[in-house]
């Protein structure tokens, strides 16, 4: 649904907008903020979004990660040696990123990437590919900003450790009485403890370097180029904050690999699409600039970030939807299915995965 004029006016009259706003139409798939497309009478488009607050309980400071890694973006640029576009931010009429309204809370509004479409699910090799030389030589131009220059907006966001314990207490509070009847789900996700104590060290311990990195590299993440098919922007900068390089490899596995979407019954995991998201990946400067040992925690990436996914999904289930947006009934459960299935096709593929990585690192 969209929003009607009375609705959308006095919020975008706060910005400097030229001409009349024709329409605020509902827009995307994200599960956190509401996304709507402005189309003005001059024909300029615009996203506007309420950002979710509880959440992101600071909405300043990711505020002030957003145009701190946008301003190192747009200095990188120059380089010319990509057809990336950045995400462009338009401010209030005074000044702010942000504006708060006492009834709805924060809004704020980029420039519609026009010429773009984005996709759910990778549906040929080349998409895999040109979605991951998006997101590396993203990631490539924010290695030399010191990842400690960002706040920390969610804390703990992609730790595994702690995403179990969210797991363990969601259990056993069981506030809607709905444990016993995904014992089996949850039985899965607890039986791997072993891998989650070992990634839950490496993640502690300071063997891998604290990196920039976006934290939500959803193939949906990428805007691509209606003429030419290739990547043409990285959006959805809210989680960019200090990471393990582990944890983007393995989101764009996740999301770029299987068969079917986020909460489909199809899960198969396309190793095909794994290695033409690994050759993307690699077309830049991140393979000579990252440590051996960051190399070889790239392998846990896919089995992290699937796992942390189906456990997150399950605890919100268990919790009764607190957290991300359904559109039915067993919409969390129906995606912890997916996602822990989808842990299992990873363990059965560990070592064509492994393979793959390697071959695109030498
Ligand atoms: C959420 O709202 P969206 O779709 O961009 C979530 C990500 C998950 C994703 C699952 C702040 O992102 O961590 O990977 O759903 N974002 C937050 O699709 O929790
Ligand atoms: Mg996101």
């Amino acid at each position: 649904m969209g929003l009607e004029e009375q609705q959308f006016k006095p919020i975008l009259k706060q910005f400097p907008l030229e001409g009349l706003t024709l329409s605020c139409d509902s827009f995307g798939s994200g599960h956190i903020h509401d996304t709507y497309l402005v189309t003005q009478s001059t024909g300029q488009r615009y996203i506007l979004q309420r950002f979710n607050h509880l959440v992101f309980t600071e909405p300043q400071k990711v505020m002030e990660n957003l145009q701190m890694v946008l301003n190192h973006l747009q200095m990188k640029a120059g380089n010319g040696d990509s057809d990336l576009q950045n995400l462009s931010l338009v401010q209030t009429s005074s000044g702010d990123p942000l504006w708060h309204d006492s009834q709805w809370g924060y809004w704020r509004l980029f420039d519609y990437v026009e010429n773009s479409f984005a996709i759910d699910k990778v549906e040929a090799p080349e998409q895999a590919c040109e979605g991951a030389l998006a997101f590396g030589h993203f990631l490539a131009q924010l290695l030399d900003l010191p990842a400690t220059n960002l706040h920390i907006t969610i804390k703990d966001f992609h730790h595994v450790g702690w995403r179990f314990e969210q797991l363990r207490e969601a259990v056993n509070h069981d506030a809607q009485n709905r444990a016993a009847s995904v014992k089996m789900w949850i039985d899965f996700a607890l039986e791997r403890l072993e891998q989650v104590s070992y990634l839950s060290t490496l993640i502690d311990g300071n063997q891998l370097p604290l990196r920039v990195t976006h934290n939500d590299t959803k193939i949906n993440n990428i805007l691509f180029h209606k003429k030419t098919q290739k990547g043409l922007c990285v959006v959805d900068l809210d989680t960019v904050m200090p990471g393990l390089l582990m944890y983007d490899f393995g989101d764009m596995a996740r999301t770029f690999c299987p068969e079917g979407g986020e909460e489909d019954h199809t899960i198969n995991f396309r190793i095909e699409i794994f290695d033409q998201m690994c050759q993307g990946f690699f077309l830049n400067d991140l393979k000579d600039m990252i440590t051996p040992q960051e190399k070889d925690s790239l392998r846990w990436g896919p089995w992290l970030m699937s796992y942390l996914m189906g456990v997150r999904f399950l605890a919100d289930y268990i919790n009764g939807d607190l957290y991300y947006k359904i559109s039915y009934p067993v919409h969390n459960l129906d995606r912890a299915k997916n996602q822990l299935l989808l842990v299992q096709e990873i363990e059965e593929h560990s070592d064509q995965i492994e393979s793959c990585i390697q071959k695109r690192l030498l």
